[in-house]
């Protein structure tokens, strides 16, 4: 069975929001538009309680881009976003939401992120998602959302390396881009990961 996941389609990634991704808003009617065929819709929320160890307010003298080790882990450092219960950590108001039949929250623990659906950033602890799905029978995902070369990257090469076939959907996917063209080397590295891209057009096929 296939199942289609929506990556972290929230307030704050929109333009406008605390952490916005450039374009962010239009892939929400690729999400609209792609739910319906699906029987299992999952969408991630980033989820970060107030002094996430990723926001660089968390740590005196550090700005949003310096990166830092937590443990071993190098962490980019982002403005304070998607705080829980917040207004940035909603879904876009535009999302159609009733497709939606489970939610992942991801990057509560105060001291790691989670870029990944699946897998803290120190791979330490699980959010649950790989036995959700594999309780419901999924073996395909198609993956699309925000960022390009974090979220979705994260949580396709997760998704490859437990065993899941996956189709990410181009248009369906923006990308921050602190360096110019982290979104297109994000697609490579996908592909190269054994993924497949694909425009939104092609999915009914699928
Ligand atoms: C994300 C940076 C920090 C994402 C989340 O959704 O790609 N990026 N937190
Ligand atoms: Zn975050």
């Amino acid at each position: 069975m296939k199942a289609l996941i929506l990556v972290d389609l929230q307030n704050d990634f929109m333009p406008g929001g605390a952490l916005p991704v450039p374009d962010g808003d239009a892939v929400v009617p690729f999400a609209n538009a792609l739910s319906p065929l699906f029987s299992l819709v999952v969408a991630t929320q980033d989820w970060h309680p107030r002094g996430h160890a990723s926001f660089a307010s968390s740590h005196p003298g550090k700005s949003p881009g310096d990166v830092v080790l937590l443990g071993d882990t190098e962490q980019v450092l982002w403005p304070d976003h998607c705080v829980q219960n917040t207004p940035g950590a909603s879904f876009h108001s535009g999302l159609d939401v009733v497709p939606i039949g489970h939610v992942v929250r991801k990057g509560a623990d105060p001291r790691i992120d989670s870029y990944s659906a699946f897998f803290d950033n120190d791979r330490a602890s699980s959010t649950g998602l790989d036995a959700f799905l594999r309780s419901h029978g999924v073996s395909e995902l198609v993956v699309l959302g925000l960022a390009t070369d974090y979220c979705v990257k994260a949580t396709v090469l997760d998704a490859l390396g437990l065993g899941f076939g996956v189709t990410v959907v181009r248009d369906g996917c923006r990308a921050v881009d602190v360096v110019p063209g982290d979104g297109e080397r994000a697609f490579a590295a996908m592909e190269a990961g054994g993924a497949r891209i694909v425009e939104a057009a092609a999915v009914p096929s699928l």
